[in-house]
C-alpha cells in the first residue's frame, strides 16, 4: 500500500491535508494526515467516504452524448474524438451566430484548487464570453465586512489561544467546519474558553456550547446593537483603541444608543435580561473572537448582520476580533492563473443568483457547466431547469458524476476528480498548503480541466494560452503567496504556509476601522436592521448542510440528502400535523412535499430542513427559493424561504 499526500478540494473551510491509501493503482482508503496537527487524526464522512464515491455507479466514466429530449436520461457513450469536435462546433457556431454574450460559464464549489476552478475561465476570458459573479455563497457577507475593514478577512485560525470566548453566529460550524470545531472545543477543555452560539434554531453547534441565544431570524443586527448599546451604557468600551484605530464611532454611537435591551427585545423575541447578561458576559471574556456564519448572511439583509458584528470587537479594543473566511487575506494572483491580457475583450459578468431568469429568457445558447450542479443548488429551480431544458440552448456538463445537471445536458464529458490530477488549494481558513498529488489514474476515461479546455482552446485557435503547463501558472499565481516555504518545497510534497495579511491594516480610504464609511447612496453608512415581516400564516424556512453530504455531492453513497422538516410543537398543534406526517411546503414559486419532525429546535413560526433535497416527486428544495439577489453584495436568500405549511389529505 503506499501513501500518496494530498489534499481536500472540496469547499470547506477546514482544508484537510489527505493521506490517501493506494493499492495496485486502487484509491482503498482516505484518513487525516498527521502532518497538519489541525486536520489530523479524522476527516469527515465525505473524506472517508471518497474511495466509494470515486468508483461510485454514478460515477461517469465516458464521454455521453444525448439521445432525445431534454430533461432526460437517455444519454450515449461516445469518443473524446467524437465528443471534443461536437463541443467545439456548438460554441463556434453560437459565438459566429449570436455573439460572445451568448455562451455561459457556471463554474462553482466542486474543486477549488487553482488550476481546476481557473481552467474553464481562462478560455471564456479569451471568448469575451459571459461569466457570473460568484454571489451564490460567501459573496454579500465579503462586501459587507469590506465595507468597514477594507477587506474580509479576520482572525488566523486556528483560533490564536488568547481567545477567552468564541461566538458561533450563524454557523453551524459542528457540521460545516468539523476541524475548526474541534479546535473550539480543545480550546473549551484546555484553556476554559467560553464557547457560545447565537443562531435561529437549536442547531447542533447550539447544543455543543456552553451558552446560546436564539434570536428571530433576520434580527441579528439589533441583537448585535443591543450588545453594543451595554457596552457603551456600562463604559466597558476601549475608548483608547476606538479613537487611535476607528472612524465615525460617534455616529455608531448614537444609532447603538437607540436600541435598549426593551426595543432589542421586541425585535429579537429575547428576553432583555437575555440581552444584558450576554453582553455582560461578553465583556468579562474578552478577547472575544466572533465567528461569523456564512448561513447567517443568506437573506435580504444578512450582510447588515455581518456588517454590525464585525465592528464589535473593535468595541473591545481588538483588531478584526472576527473570522469569516480568510480567502481575502492571502497574496494569489489570479490575473496568473487567468493569463489576463489587455487585447483580451472585456466580456460580460453577470450574476449568479440571478442567473436563472435569463436562463429561462432564452438568453444564452451554449451553456458550459464545470464543477457545479446548477440544477439543484441554485435559487429559483423552475426557471434554471426550464432554460437549461430548453432545445435552443446547447449544454455542455464536465462533472466526475451523473448529476441532477446531465439530465438537463446535451454532452456530458467525465471529469478527473482531485485524487487524479495535480493542483494546489488554498484553504478559507488555516493558513497551510500542500501540493495535491495525483494518487491514481484518472478513472475511466475521465480527463482534467486543463486538458479539456486547453483541447477546446485550440481548436478554436487560442492553444498558445494553454500552452504553459498549469503548474507553471500556479506557480506564478503563488509568487508572493508564501511566508514559509516555496513553489520548489511544495511540488516536494512539504508543507507551506501561506503569506497572510496583518489583522492590524485596514485598506480603507482613511486607513482605519470605518464605523460609517462613505458609501454610494442606496447603502446606509451604518448597519441597519430592516423591518421584520410581522406574522402572516407565512413561515421562514432556514436551511443548511448536514455531516454526510457536500451540497447535492454523496448521494451516490450516502443515499438522497434527507427530505424532512423541523416545525415547532405549538405550529404542528395548531395545524392538526403530526410527526412523521408529509406535509407540503408551498409559496408563490413552487411546492415540495417532505415529512415532518415535529420539535422544539425550531421556534414557532421557523422552520428547518437540511440542503439542498429533491423531494419524492423529484422537484428540488430549491423551487422555493428566490433569485432576487441581495442588495448588497447581490448573495442569496437561501435562508428567508416564506412558505405556507399545508396537510396532505
Ligand atoms: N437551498 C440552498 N441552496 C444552496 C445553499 C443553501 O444554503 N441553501 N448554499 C449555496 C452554497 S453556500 C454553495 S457553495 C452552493 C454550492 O453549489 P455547487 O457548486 O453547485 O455544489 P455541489 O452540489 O457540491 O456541486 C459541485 C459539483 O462539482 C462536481 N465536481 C467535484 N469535483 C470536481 C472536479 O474536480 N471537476 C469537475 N469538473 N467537477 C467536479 C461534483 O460532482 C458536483 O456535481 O450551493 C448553494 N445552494
Ligand atoms: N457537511 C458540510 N459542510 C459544509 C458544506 C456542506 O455542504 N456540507 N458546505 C460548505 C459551504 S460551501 C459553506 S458556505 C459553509 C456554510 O457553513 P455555515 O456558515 O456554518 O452556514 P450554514 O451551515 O448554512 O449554517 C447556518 C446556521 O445559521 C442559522 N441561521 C440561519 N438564519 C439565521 C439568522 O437569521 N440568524 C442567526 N443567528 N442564525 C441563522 C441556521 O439555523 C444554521 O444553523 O459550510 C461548508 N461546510
Ligand atoms: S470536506 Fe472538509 S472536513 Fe471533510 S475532508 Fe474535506 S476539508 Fe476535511
Ligand atoms: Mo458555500
Amino acid at each position: 500500500m503506499s501513501v500518496i499526500k494530498t489534499m481536500c478540494a472540496r469547499d470547506c473551510p477546514d482544508g484537510c491535508f489527505l493521506d490517501a491509501m493506494v493499492e495496485n493503482g486502487r484509491l482503498e482508503k482516505v484518513s487525516g494526515s498527521q502532518d497538519l496537527p489541525f486536520t489530523a487524526g479524522f476527516v469527515c464522512p465525505r473524506g472517508t467516504g471518497d474511495p466509494q464515491r470515486v468508483y461510485s455507479p454514478s460515477r461517469v466514466i465516458h464521454p455521453r452524448i444525448r439521445l432525445g429530449s431534454k430533461p432526460g436520461p437517455d444519454l450515449k457513450t461516445v469518443s473524446w474524438d467524437e465528443a471534443l469536435p461536437i463541443a467545439t462546433s456548438h460554441l463556434r457556431t453560437t459565438l459566429d451566430n449570436h455573439g460572445p454574450e451568448s455562451v455561459l460559464l457556471l463554474d462553482y464549489a466542486g474543486h477549488t484548487g487553482l488550476i481546476t476552478s481557473i481552467a474553464a475561465q481562462r478560455l471564456w476570458h479569451i471568448l469575451g464570453a459571459t461569466r457570473t459573479d460568484h454571489s451564490l455563497c460567501a459573496r454579500s457577507g465579503h462586501t459587507a465586512i469590506g465595507l468597514h475593514h477594507g477587506t474580509s478577512f479576520g482572525f488566523p485560525i486556528p483560533a490564536p489561544e488568547e481567545y477567552r470566548a468564541l461566538v458561533f453566529w450563524g454557523c453551524n460550524t459542528h457540521d460545516s467546519a468539523p476541524h475548526l470545531w474541534r479546535s473550539a472545543r480543545k480550546a473549551s477543555r484546555e484553556r476554559g474558553t467560553l464557547l457560545a452560539a447565537i443562531d435561529a434554531r437549536r442547531s447542533p453547534t447550539v447544543e455543543g456550547c456552553d451558552h446560546a441565544l436564539i434570536p428571530a431570524p433576520g434580527s441579528d443586527t439589533a441583537l448585535a446593537y443591543g450588545i453594543a448599546h451595554r457596552w457603551i451604557t456600562r463604559g466597558v468600551i476601549d475608548l483608547p483603541f476606538l479613537e487611535r484605530f476607528t472612524t465615525g464611532f460617534e455616529r455608531f454611537r448614537e444609532e447603538a444608543l437607540r436600541w435598549p435591551p426593551e426595543r432589542v427585545s421586541t425585535v429579537t423575541a429575547l428576553a432583555p435580561e437575555a440581552v444584558i447578561s450576554f453582553a455582560d458576559l461578553l465583556a468579562e471574556r474578552r478577547p472575544v473572537g466572533f465567528i461569523i456564519g456564512i448561513g447567517l448572511q443568506k437573506r435580504a439583509a444578512g450582510s447588515e448582520a455581518a456588517r454590525v458584528i464585525s465592528l464589535l470587537s473593535a468595541l473591545l479594543g481588538q483588531h478584526r476580533g472576527f473570522f469569516y473566511t480568510n480567502s481575502r487575506g492571502r497574496f494569489i494572483d489570479s490575473d496568473a492563473l487567468l493569463d489576463r491580457r489587455p487585447e483580451d475583450p472585456p466580456g460580460k459578468t453577470v450574476s449568479l443568483v440571478g442567473i436563472g431568469s435569463r436562463l429561462a429568457a432564452g438568453e444564452f445558447r451554449f451553456v458550459w457547466v464545470t464543477g457545479m450542479n446548477p440544477a439543484m443548488t441554485l435559487p429559483g429551480q423552475d426557471l434554471v431547469r426550464r432554460g437549461l431544458a430548453s432545445p435552443d440552448t446547447f449544454v455542455v456538463v464536465h462533472d466526475t458524476h451523473l448529476t441532477e445537471t446531465a439530465s438537463y445536458a446535451d454532452l456530458v464529458l467525465p471529469a478527473a476528480t482531485f485524487y487524479e490530477k495535480e493542483d494546489v488549494t488554498v484553504c478559507d481558513s488555516h493558513p497551510w498548503t500542500r501540493l495535491m498529488a495525483r494518487a491514481i489514474d484518472p478513472v475511466g476515461e475521465s480527463r482534467d480541466e486543463w486538458q479539456v479546455l486547453g483541447d477546446l482552446a485550440r481548436a478554436l485557435g487560442h492553444g498558445d494560452r494553454y500552452a504553459e503547463p498549469a503548474m507553471s501558472a500556479c506557480e506564478r499565481a503563488l509568487r508572493e503567496g508564501f511566508a514559509e516555504g516555496s513553489f520548489a518545497d511544495l511540488r516536494q510534497g512539504l508543507t507551506c504556509r501561506l503569506r497572510e495579511a496583518s489583522p492590524e491594516s485596514y485598506p480603507t480610504p482613511s486607513g482605519k476601522i470605518e464605523f460609517a464609511p462613505k458609501v454610494p447612496d442606496d447603502i446606509s453608512p451604518l448597519p441597519e436592521q430592516h423591518e421584520l415581516e410581522r406574522a402572516t400564516g407565512d413561515f421562514i424556512l432556514l436551511n443548511s448542510a448536514t455531516t454526510k453530504h457536500t451540497h447535492s455531492q454523496f448521494q451516490d453513497v450516502y443515499g438522497p440528502v434527507p427530505s424532512f422538516v423541523w416545525i415547532n410543537p405549538t405550529d404542528a398543534a395548531a395545524r392538526g400535523i403530526t410527526s412523521g406526517e408529509i406535509v407540503s411546503l408551498a409559496n408563490d414559486q413552487g411546492s415540495v412535499n417532505l415529512q415532518t419532525i415535529v420539535t422544539d429546535r425550531v421556534p414557532p413560526g421557523v422552520l428547518w430542513s437540511p440542503r439542498p433535497f429533491t423531494d419524492r416527486r423529484g422537484t428540488p428544495l430549491n423551487a422555493l427559493a428566490s433569485c432576487q439577489p441581495q442588495e448588497l453584495g447581490g448573495g442569496p436568500r437561501f435562508n428567508e424561504i416564506r412558505v405556507r405549511v399545508e396537510r396532505l389529505d
